[in-house]
């Protein structure tokens, strides 16, 4: 185990080499278990690797991709030992730290250096005024809270932030006490993240989420994997990748990078990955422009309509509403114009069509190339609209596949954690509980961030995550947090939030994923739900970091016994002494989760009922809807570029674990700006200049990111690349996606400006 670094890094030492063409592999394994052994030491390394994603272990708190049900004994992936090693550290942030550190000075840290401190070990408070954060008792800190919640002048004046580790008995129990105090103020990470998928796939089939399970990727002729880098984000999604693949079928990736993973797989848990030679995974790469998806999907549609063999009318005439409407609005795309969109050559886009109309299974998958642009809804009604033209719906080997960020955010929605729930969930909720829950819609983020700009906000308490940093324009969203008079993070590690804060701020330490939680009626367990709708167990086994963290469990009941008092009788102590009481609860308020405790012991978990699955769409016209939406596109001002921001090989969202971007050859540094060597001519830059990016929206305001090195890369013209979250200053606030409200942090116009 090695301590935490003393200084900050110095951005001008980045180096800059080739990027790798494949991933993972044995410089995986072995770039895991050196972080591994730098935060926790040998023993604790062995100990908790074993035991992720294992059945009697903890759930990763990495990424959403499901396991299968007979695991390799080390099934874990660099990035998700990665996870695991910066929760499970054994450095710690006490008050000691914050003594030697005034927030002043902790607001100049990186990313990188703030989360390298270690975990937080005991509740403090920075009183009004002050620069220093101080140790507080449990029992006044809650004392504190509930105090300020109780006298809102409307419950509407706090907002309740959510990011996607919370379990699900946590986020349940979290989101019982914000309905009872009265508001729907429930933002969480989503909102910046598969929000344009959930609003897709709601009106399209009736159901928010994917529709496939592993199998299905198993048996499909064709995958298309769209703005996602699973060999970063989803490792463990290259195995199944690798099955699919050697059971014949094709794989497409359309990116405007070629990301290694995609490309090709070295395999850590087989022979042949371990010896080289790997997996090439993807037949056919793409390099669509930024945004250019629903023209290739109109494209292929189109294409797909001209043969009415390909069409099937079974399902269409059966299931779905909508079809002549669309089919008429797609004949009439100018397929020109749709292949200029994509950058791509009209034979590409024919070739893609062709592997559409060879398959008899296929699914799509995608995140957040495809989730975070203004039109990114009107996107994946396209994907769902090309897919049924086949009846590539709830069928097996085929289907939809929105791949999840966090562990468990797809499970937090299903347990209430959304500004807008459906009535039905309301209803369930004041039949279990004896309380009319608010029916007024609450603010999610981008809204909350509006009302706190606003000064509409007094309290502002967040379960998990680092909204400061994770939501865009920082400049304008830092001013709104510290217009607060109070903000709460319940977290595990020091990050930015807790720097940029308000008048009166609270740090709540709490347990993670790994950590043993030992209530009155004894040892407790967790759940979560994967990205496909199947829910498991979680069992944290390793010595907490300190005696006084609680869990969040105990912190949101907690305070609820004291903010919500005898208003609403709920047995808030109950649910801390034992979580079983609170699935007795959601068995019977949440839809597909009866017998939950009895289903949580098998050790496989269970999976929800999802209605595509057997063909029934539950949606407004009861069928699922074709949708013609207008052609959309990023149109791209003479010499700007189009930037998406975008995670490095060596992060989580904004927890940085180190500096280098393997595979795309960064090493040292985060500041760098990947452009198209066409590009730099045209804007007579070269490989090393330092710029500033600075982005353009139509509200006139520039909104400047310094410093920053150009890195000759092979991306598509006209696009640009940089990480989050040191480019979110850029992205407006207004800047959002139709109907989903999720900021549009894949596509941002700017100009580079030479220093
Ligand atoms: N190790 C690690 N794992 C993670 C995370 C992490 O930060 N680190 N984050 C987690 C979370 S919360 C999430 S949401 C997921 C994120 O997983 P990803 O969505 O894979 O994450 P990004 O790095 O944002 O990558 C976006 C990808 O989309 C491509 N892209 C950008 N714009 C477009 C476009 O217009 N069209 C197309 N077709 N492609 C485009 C980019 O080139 C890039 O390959 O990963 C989860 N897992
Ligand atoms: N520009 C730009 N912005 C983006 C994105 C992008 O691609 N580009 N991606 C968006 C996406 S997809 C997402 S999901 C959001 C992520 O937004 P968030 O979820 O808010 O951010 P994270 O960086 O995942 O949060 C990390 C913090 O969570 C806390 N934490 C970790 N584990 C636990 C736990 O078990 N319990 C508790 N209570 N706290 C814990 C730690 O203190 C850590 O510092 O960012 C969004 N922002
Ligand atoms: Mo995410």
């Amino acid at each position: 185990m090695s301590r935490a670094p003393r200084e900050d890094f110095d951005e001008s030492d980045v180096q800059v080499g080739h990027h790798k063409e494949y991933a993972a592999g044995v410089p995986g394994v072995y770039h895991a278990l050196k972080k591994s052994y730098e935060q926790m030491g040998a023993t604790r390394t062995t100990r908790t690797l074993l035991r992720l994603n294992q059945k009697d272990g903890f759930d990763c708190p990495g990424c959403a991709w499901p396991e299968k049900d007979h695991r390799h004994v080390a099934e874990f992936c660099e990035n998700g030992a990665k996870a695991v090693a910066e929760e499970a550290t054994r450095r710690v942030v006490d008050a000691d730290f914050f003594a030697r550190h005034p927030v002043r000075e902790l607001g100049g840290k990186s990313d990188w250096w703030l989360g390298q401190q270690g975990r937080l070990v005991e509740p403090m408070i920075k009183p009004a005024g002050q620069d220093h954060y101080r140790p507080i008792s449990w029992d006044a800190a809650f004392d504190l809270i509930a105090t300020e919640l109780r006298g809102l002048d409307s419950p509407d004046r706090a907002t309740f932030y959510t990011s996607g580790r919370t379990s699900n008995e946590a986020a349940f129990v979290y989101q019982l006490m914000v309905r009872a105090l009265g508001t729907n103020n429930l933002p969480d990470c989503s909102n910046m993240c598969h929000e344009s998928s959930g609003s897709a796939l709601t009106e399209a089939i009736g159901v928010g989420k994917g529709s496939v399970q592993i199998d299905d990727l198993e048996q499909a002729e064709l995958i298309v994997v769209m703005g996602q880098n699973p060999g970063t984000n989803h490792p463990r999604m290259l195995s199944t990748l690798e099955v699919a693949k050697q059971n014949g079928a094709v794989i497409v990736a359309v990116n405007p990078l070629p990301e290694p993973g995609l490309m090709n797989f070295h395999n850590p848990q087989t022979p042949k990955g371990v010896a080289g030679g790997g997996t090439p995974l993807a037949d056919d790469f793409l390099q669509v422009r930024i945004g250019g998806d629903q023209a290739l999907m109109m494209a292929v549609a189109q294409i797909l309509l001209q043969d009415d063999s390909l069409v099937d009318h079974a399902f269409i005439t059966e299931h779905t509403a909508g079809f002549d409407e669309y089919r008429a609005h797609v004949k009439g795309l100018d397929l020109a114009e749709l292949v200029e969109a994509t950058g791509l050559t009209e034979s590409q886009v024919r070739g893609l069509a062709a592997r559409f109309a060879a398959s008899t299974k296929t699914v799509v998958c995608w995140a957040m190339g495809i989730t975070q642009h203004k039109h990114s809804v009107a996107t994946i009604r396209e994907i769902v609209n090309v897919l049924m033209i086949q009846g590539n719906l709830g069928r097996p080997g085929a289907g939809v596949c929105p791949v999840r960020g966090h562990s468990n955010v797809q499970g937090d929605r299903t347990m209430g954690i959304f500004e807008k729930m459906p009535e039905w969930f309301l209803d369930n909720l004041r039949d279990e509980f004896g309380f009319e829950p608010p029916r007024k819609h609450g603010h999610d983020t981008v809204d909350s961030l509006r009302a706190m700009r606003d000064g509409e906000i007094d309290v502002f308490m967040a379960v998990g995550g680092n909204f400061v940093r994770a939501t865009p324009d920082s400049n304008l969203t830092e001013a709104a947090l510290r217009r607060c008079r109070l903000t709460v993070q319940v977290s595990t590690k020091l990050n930015r939030s807790h720097t940029v804060c308000g008048e009166t701020a609270l740090i709540l330490p709490t347990l993670g994923r790994t950590d043993k939680d030992v209530q009155a009626g004894g040892m407790q367990r967790v759940s979560v739900e994967d990205s496909m709708s199947r829910v498991h167990a979680s069992h944290g086994r390793l010595k907490p970091a300190s005696d006084s963290l609680l869990s969040e469990v105990s912190i949101v009941t907690r305070l609820a016994k004291r903010a919500v008092g005898d208003k609403v009788d709920i047995p808030w102590d109950e649910f801390e002494a034992d979580y079983a009481k609170i699935r007795d609860r959601i068995s019977r308020v949440v839809p597909g989760f009866d017998d939950y405790e009895t289903k949580l012991s098998d050790p496989n978990g269970f999976t929800l009922p999802h209605a595509t699955r057997s063909r029934r769409f539950p949606t407004k016209t009861g069928r699922a809807n074709f949708a013609a939406c207008p052609l959309e596109y990023p149109h791209i001002p003479e010499g700007r570029l189009l930037l998406q921001t975008l995670r490095s090989h060596d992060q989580y969202n904004t927890t940085i674990y180190g500096l280098d971007d393997r595979y795309r050859g960064i090493k040292n540094g985060r500041r760098v700006v990947f452009v198209n060597s066409v590009d730099l001519n045209t804007l007579e830059l070269a490989d090393g200049d330092m710029v500033d990016l600075v982005s353009e929206w139509k509200d006139g305001v520039d909104r400047r990111a310094e410093n920053f090195r150009v890195v000759e890369y092979d991306t598509a013209k006209g696009c640009a690349a940089a990480y989050y979250p040191e480019t979110n200053v850029l992205v407006p606030l207004d800047s959002v996606a139709d109907v989903s409200n999720t900021p549009t942090s894949k596509s941002v116009i700017v100009r580079l400006e030479k220093r």
